[in-house]
């Protein structure tokens, strides 16, 4: 008996335009490959999988006018993921995304907005990726798609799904930081946007940091949004991922997080991103991204 909408619309999207190609555009094939039709299924789920979204292979990095690498096709593959999220949802379906990597948000975070305005969003992460064009270091859109969602960065990236669609600071928090640009630093100051930052789920749990995560989110809002990012949880865990930072949220502490939201009711939408199978053993982290997903779909270890 399904704890969450009990019609899942599972969407691929192999980007790895935004992290610089670096191999994250296998990610649905992993997590596909370790089992996540069935896993849903075995819940009483029915898993609607939509396929992937066609990323093409640009020979160019540079956009003219723009440090942004790939910016056209990044855009462009956003705007089609926005289209595809809000016509499942206008279905009444939940959209499942998975990277791929974290600029594919932008295009998430837009589809669900179109259906509800008043979204909440949880995002996992190591890093902030609250980055704008000014402040990035790397030009890499993957760090910059909080921002976007937000309402900050590149028009071509802010006017997909309308500029005035976008999340509220108030009602977004961040678990697991532990890797923030000084710009990002200053981002989160301006908005007073919650970061629970590793000291803080190290200080009162995660149990604690769930519940106090959950009561910002739900406050205002209409439904929330998981984003998820594998390198939230530490390279020992998940060491198939993008941008690997040491001192992370650990395997059990991850599946006690999806638990309390599971319990919590709450969830409309989500995304796992940033699997990366060419740096991983085993497909390790795709079936940690399953096992975390059989957890926020409300599997029980008992
Ligand atoms: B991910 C970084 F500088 N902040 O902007 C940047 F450290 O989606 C990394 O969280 C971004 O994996 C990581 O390039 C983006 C860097
Ligand atoms: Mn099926
Ligand atoms: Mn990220
Ligand atoms: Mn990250």
């Amino acid at each position: 008996n399904p704890t969450l909408n009990p019609n899942v619309s599972l969407i691929g999207v192999p980007m790895d335009l935004g992290a610089d190609r670096r191999g994250v555009d296998m990610g649905p094939s992993a997590i596909r490959y370790a089992g996540i039709e069935a896993r849903l299924e075995a819940l009483g789920y029915v898993v609607h999988d939509e396929g992937d979204i066609i990323v093409q292979r640009p020979k160019q990095q540079a956009t003219p006018g723009t440090h942004l690498k790939y910016l056209d096709e990044i855009a462009r593959v956003n705007q089609e993921l926005c289209e595809a999220v809000s016509f499942q949802m206008g279905k009444g379906r939940f959209p499942l995304v998975i990277g791929g990597d974290h600029s594919i948000a932008i295009g998430t975070i837009a589809g669900v907005l179109q259906h509800r305005p008043n979204t909440g969003v949880i995002w996992f992460d190591a890093h902030g990726d609250m980055n704008t064009a000014d402040t990035s270091p790397s030009g890499n859109i993957h760090g910059m798609s909080l921002a976007v969602s937000l309402g900050y960065g590149h028009e071509r990236l802010t006017e997909i799904g309308g500029i005035d669609q976008k999340l509220m600071p108030e009602n977004v928090v961040l678990i697991g930081a532990r890797a923030l640009d000084p710009g990002e630093k200053r981002f989160i100051q301006e908005r007073g946007i919650k970061v629970f930052t590793m000291h803080e789920i190290d200080r009162l749990g995660m149990a604690r940091v769930m519940e106090e995560a959950l009561q910002i989110v739900t406050a205002r809002t209409d439904g929330v949004h998981l984003s998820l990012d594998l390198d939230g949880l530490d390279p020992h865990d998940c060491p198939g991922v993008g941008t690997p930072v040491i001192g992370g949220i650990n395997y059990r502490e991850s599946h006690l997080a999806m638990e309390i939201l599971a319990e919590a009711g709450v969830l409309t939408s989500a995304e796992f991103v940033e699997v990366n199978p060419i740096l991983d053993r085993m497909n390790q982290t795709a079936r940690v991204a399953v096992g975390l997903m059989g957890s926020v779909f409300g599997e029980k270890l008992l």
